[in-house]
């Protein structure tokens, strides 16, 4: 019997997640550990200096779910260090809230859930929806249609070692679906002060992103299509390393 891990960062009350869930149904028994709040932008994070509380829940239609108090990474991480069932055929991590494209890979829970799960050995598909406004079940079926058929192709093929796939999903109905490579967020935050001046937070805008670069996650989104990159977690800077070569550093 094929078992599918469903995670994500928004939370384990988040309606994408359920939406995933529910997709996933038709492909084996599903597990759900998920973060008991919301995590998103929490990074490849492990919890190594503070307790974790691990509590039973349930989703809204009854599926039973782990509620891990934890980050992303730390809901793989556990569940494959044993504290449910492992490994699983496949970890799908979503659906989340809000694109992960571009630099947002290395925030986001959503895909570094993912990343965890391949440095396990389990391949993983990381899904996010490219509308921030996203708030019920409807909302998320159409990126769980495009999902479901992804992790069709997954539960196929073999992926190489500490790979995972990053599928983005535009709002409303899509053209179909393009590989891309990653492209440039442009981020627009901005410091709010208190005026003490020791209380700040981040805000601003979304990020928007270079539309116009061909082939590449962002461009895809912005015309309607799928995304779906290959990610891999060898983050060295291949095709630079002969030009540091060049520098000839010596020590
Ligand atoms: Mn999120």
């Amino acid at each position: 019997m094929t078992t599918l891990l469903v995670t994500n960062d928004d939370g384990v009350k988040a309606v994408g997640l359920l939406a995933l869930a529910q997709a996933m149904e038709q492909f084996g028994t599903v597990q759900v550990a998920a973060p008991a709040r919301n995590q998103s932008a929490s990074g490849h994070k492990k919890t190594l200096f503070s307790n974790i509380t691990v509590s039973d829940t349930e989703l809204a239609n009854g599926q039973p779910a782990t509620s891990i108090d934890g980050s992303p990474a730390d809901c793989i991480a556990l569940c494959a260090m044993g504290l449910r069932p492992w490994p699983p055929r496949l970890v799908v991590s979503g659906i989340n809230r809000g694109s992960n494209m571009g630099q947002d890979i290395t925030y986001s829970g959503t895909v570094t859930a993912a990343l965890e799960a391949v440095i396990h050995g389990v391949p993983a598909l990381a899904i996010s929806l490219s509308d921030s406004n996203a708030s019920e079940v409807a909302d998320y079926a159409e990126a769980a249609r495009v999902a479901a058929i992804v992790v069709r192709y997954m539960l196929n093929q073999d992926m190489p070692p500490l790979t995972i796939l990053n599928l983005n999903i535009p709002k409303g109905k899509i053209k179909g679906i393009r590989l891309t490579r990653q492209g440039v967020r442009i981020y627009r935050d901005e410091i709010e002060m208190d005026e003490d001046r020791r209380t700040v937070r981040i805000v601003g805008e979304p990020p928007t992103g270079v539309v116009d670069e061909l082939g590449t996650d962002i461009w895809a989104v912005h015309n309607g299509y799928a995304s779906l990159t290959p990610i891999h977690l060898d983050m060295t800077a291949h095709r630079f390393l002969a030009d540091l070569g060049a520098w000839d550093i010596e020590v």
